[in-house]
């Protein structure tokens, strides 16, 4: 603690939170540590991720701090003392008084300390700590809503727990506390209502407000300098989750959030201005041999396949080798996360591929979770007759491979038409009939508990994408995460995600946007828009995205109309490529994955560090004079194959002949491409190093 800087530090993160619904069920749901990408939610995603960077920064002084679920406890913490005595001592006090507190490190990449408040232990303090806070900020929670309670708990905790740490030390510690979203804000709040001498520092992922009027399919963007947002926030019953979130914004140090469109939002809604975007990143791990991830694509793709053969038995008039597989994933927000448009585009597409008589089919997967009662007996019959289907051709075969055998020990070829007798016959006729079926191939795989009214089933309905034969667009709902468990589809969401051809993002409220950032980085193409962080991110940083395999579609400046249009052809234009051209486009987009590295984007958390630092303890530190850093300075250019020119041929793809289609040995010529490009690109790690703040009489930061 006491290290060669003297730092103390404390970063605050909501560890082991859930962030997928406003509520508290959803806020105590369990979450499975095997579950870490985007299927748990965005937030989690961060900081579980970033967790590594900054361990790796801070070391020893780094804590993150949440409320404590035994479950999720129990598999993903390790119990230990504190080897800091300021950190114990602080804990022990608010132990001796009733609180149960624990300690351990988290069991991710870095390893973190953690250390989790159990709220219940705590909640008898409700009513007067409730009261403490209105005495502060005016804020008066109601007695129904129980996450703003917990959070009010959580808060107390919080600032409590600073509050003890801070007062271990003689000379005034450095510490810094960084509080994620407006259920952890309560602390901040109440640490600057205390004077704490801490240096503290506020991200929102999304606003309240934002989240809510996009929703209700409100123009929002061109509308954002004229809303009542009191009013809307009290109309939406949030008025006082809104004063929380906007209270923390107003108090911290620093305030950030994760793209240059929330910051714009964050402007109208909370009435201030980030002080720095701390865009999303990832942990990156690069495979030694190049091409590893095709083959993991080829690999799972298989898979998904066999999961296509059950689910469509008896309607299996396609190609699997030309049938490309899309998917949604993600909360379900239904307009928020762009699966309206999404629906509307597949039901042109379908419209195009049927009138050019293409011999492509897409299926295309939601994995959106929503209320159900199990899987459907139409779909887990689908897999039992795909099940039987191959053991009667295994056994089959087993007995013709019998008899062939003999035949070749006695020097004889056999006759052919003559070595399946009339049981196998028999036997592959009934397996044969058990493929009938009078219905279509189900459009979802679970029962739905309010199938009547799930928008997603409904819109299906409306524009008849049933699964019938003619259709080449087929879907199929998986309203429930995806779990390599699964009788279904045992796969995991990340080898989902690299079985798939392209994941499809369109949404119309999304600060981020984590789901097309996973697939970039494991070489899958995605859909974006110029609304989510993510989209504009690789606007910014990429000279042709669409080259690269990140389509952005325009739902700013177009009609819905326009931007489904522009969707549709994307979708369309993909589906002309050859399979050579998917794989070059694969290997560019995984080209991409250094942009969103946390060893490159977490330079923008340290700098809101070392900002917060300098404004706290301004004598202690000081920020060098130049100015604050932007998500800007490096662009990737176009590949050198593709023509400058988009009247050469179709935009943006990559442009090879149709002969080549089946030559996949060729695709390691991509391997020139890449080199070329690699010389020409500088590599982002090697842009100038951010403004880092200064201090003023010990030395340097500890970096
Ligand atoms: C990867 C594999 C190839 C395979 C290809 C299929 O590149 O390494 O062996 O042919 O994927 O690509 P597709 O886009 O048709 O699924
Ligand atoms: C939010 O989660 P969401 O899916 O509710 O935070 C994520 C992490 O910053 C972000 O990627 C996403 O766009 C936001 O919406």
């Amino acid at each position: 603690l006491l290290g060669p800087t003297e730092n103390v530090v404390v970063l605050l993160d909501r560890v082991v939170q859930p962030a997928r619904r406003n509520t508290s069920k959803h806020f105590r749901k369990l979450r499975s540590l095997l579950c870490s990408l985007t299927q748990v939610g965005g937030i989690y995603t961060v900081i579980q991720t970033k967790a590594k960077t900054t361990a790796d920064e801070w070391g020893e002084n780094y804590f993150l701090i949440g409320p404590y679920f035994e479950q999720n406890v129990k598999t993903q913490v390790e119990f230990s003392e504190p080897p800091n005595p300021a950190v114990k001592k602080a804990m022990d006090t608010m132990k001796s008084q009733g609180c149960q507190v624990f300690f351990g490190r988290w069991l991710i990449e870095g390893s973190p300390y953690v250390l989790l408040f159990d709220i219940g232990s705590a909640a008898w303090n409700l009513d007067k700590w409730k009261g403490e806070f209105w005495e502060v900020s005016n804020i008066g929670i109601p007695f129904h809503d129980q996450e703003a309670n917990d959070a009010v708990i959580f808060g107390s905790l919080t600032a409590w727990f600073l509050k003890e740490l801070s007062c271990q030390f003689d000379d005034k510690p450095n510490i810094i506390a960084h509080f994620h979203e407006w259920q952890a804000g309560v602390g901040l709040i109440l640490s600057r209502s205390q004077k704490l001498p801490v240096a503290t520092i506020f991200t929102t992922h999304a606003t309240l407000l934002g989240r809510y009027l996009c929703a209700a399919s409100i123009d929002f963007y061109n509308n954002l300098d004229q809303f009542d947002i009191d009013k809307e926030a009290g109309e939406r019953q949030i008025y006082h989750r809104y004063c929380m979130e906007r209270a923390s914004v107003h108090c911290a140090h620093v305030f950030t959030t994760v793209s240059q469109i929330t910051a714009t939002e964050a402007e109208h809604m909370l009435k201030k201005s980030p002080d720095v975007v701390t865009p999303n990143g990832l942990n990156i791990k690069k495979f030694s041999a190049m091409h590893e991830f095709q083959n993991l694509h080829s690999m799972y793709k298989a898979r998904i396949q066999e999961f296509i053969r059950g689910h469509f038995y008896g309607h299996l008039d396609f190609d699997l080798d030309k049938t490309l597989f899309f998917f949604i994933a993600g909360r379900y927000e239904f307009s928020n996360k762009g699966a309206d448009m999404f629906l509307e585009a597949l039901s042109r597409l379908n419209f195009l591929l049927r009138v050019h008589k293409t011999d492509v089919t897409v299926i295309v997967f939601f994995i959106m979770p929503a209320k159900t009662n199990n899987f459907n007996v139409e779909t887990l019959k689908g897999q039992a007759v795909r099940k039987q289907l191959w053991d009667t051709a295994q056994s089959v075969k087993e007995k013709f491979g019998r008899k062939l055998y003999n035949s070749l020990l006695k020097g004889e070829i056999p006759d052919l038409n003559k070595i399946l007798d009339r049981d196998d016959i028999s036997i592959m006729k009934r397996a044969i009939y058990t493929t009938q079926r009078h219905t279509l191939p189900p459009v979802t795989t679970h029962n739905m508990i309010d199938d009547s009214n799930d928008p997603i089933l409904n819109t299906i309905r409306r524009i008849g994408l049933f699964n019938n034969r003619t259709d080449r667009v087929k879907v199929i709902l998986h309203p429930e995460f995806l779990s390599s468990t699964s009788p279904l589809l045992p796969l995991d969401y990340e080898e989902f995600v690299r079985g798939c051809h392209l994941g499809v993002f369109p949404s119309y409220y999304e600060p981020w946007g984590y789901t097309p950032a996973e697939c970039t980085v494991m070489g899958i193409p995605s859909v974006t828009t110029n609304l989510s962080g993510f989209g504009c991110f690789m606007q910014e940083h990429v000279a042709d995205p669409a080259a690269y395999g990140i389509y952005i579609v325009d739902r700013r400046f177009r009609s819905p109309d326009e931007s489904c249009n522009q969707l549709t052809q994307f979708l369309y234009g993909f589906c002309q490529q050859n399979r050579r051209q998917r794989i070059i486009q694969r290997n560019r987009t995984e080209r991409l994955s250094d942009l969103l590295d946390w060893k490159y984007l977490g330079r923008y958390y340290m700098h809101a560090r070392h900002l917060a630092l300098s404004r706290t303890f301004p004598v202690k530190f000081e920020m060098e004079p130049s100015a604050p850093p932007k998500t800007e300075g490096f662009r990737y250019p176009r590949p050198s194959s593709v023509p400058p020119s988009p009247s050469a041929s179709q935009h943006s793809s990559p442009h090879h002949s149709e002969a080549e289609d089946e030559d996949e040995d060729e695709r390691y010529d991509e391997d020139e491409e890449a080199e070329r490009d690699r010389q020409n690109i500088k590599s982002p790690f090697s842009i100038g190093a951010l403004p880092q703040g200064k201090k003023k009489q010990h030395g340097e930061y500890r970096n």
